[in-house]
């Protein structure tokens, strides 16, 4: 089971790498304002997670910097996660609203229909 579930990942990860999509190219001022915005947000995710996998794809195609905890790699990433979200489950993203607070989102379609929405005309 092991040896299947590391297969099934390096062929994600492979195929991923194999099929990376471009990011879009903004002026230097644009992508600076998009980063700082993306600074209030944290991925936490594993590498070779299908879903995790779904999100940084999308993150790629709008050059979105995203800061990235590996939940497996990591026991503090793993802590904060389920202390935060409250489940052990990836991806999630972490978004800090500026008067609104931490908001922990689950779900790969739920969180990149929210950074699409975001940065549509970014
Ligand atoms: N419907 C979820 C599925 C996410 C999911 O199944 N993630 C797996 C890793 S690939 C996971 O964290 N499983 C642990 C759990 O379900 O508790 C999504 O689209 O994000």
């Amino acid at each position: 089971m092991a040896i299947i579930r590391w297969l099934l990942g390096s062929l994600i990860l492979f195929f991923n790498w194999l099929l990376t999509p471009r990011g879009i190219e903004r002026d230097p001022a644009a992508q600076a304002d998009i980063d700082q915005q993306t600074g209030n947000l944290t991925l936490y995710q594993y590498n070779s997670c299908p879903f995790c996998v779904k999100v940084r794809r999308a993150m790629k195609r709008r050059s979105l910097n995203i800061d990235t905890r590996d939940v497996k790699r990591s026991d503090t990433a793993r802590e904060e996660l389920l202390a935060g979200g409250g489940r052990l489950m990836v991806p999630c993203l972490r978004i800090e609203d500026e008067g609104e607070g931490v908001r922990w989102m689950y779900e790969s379609s739920d969180i990149i229909g929210y950074l699409e929405g975001r940065f549509v005309a970014a």
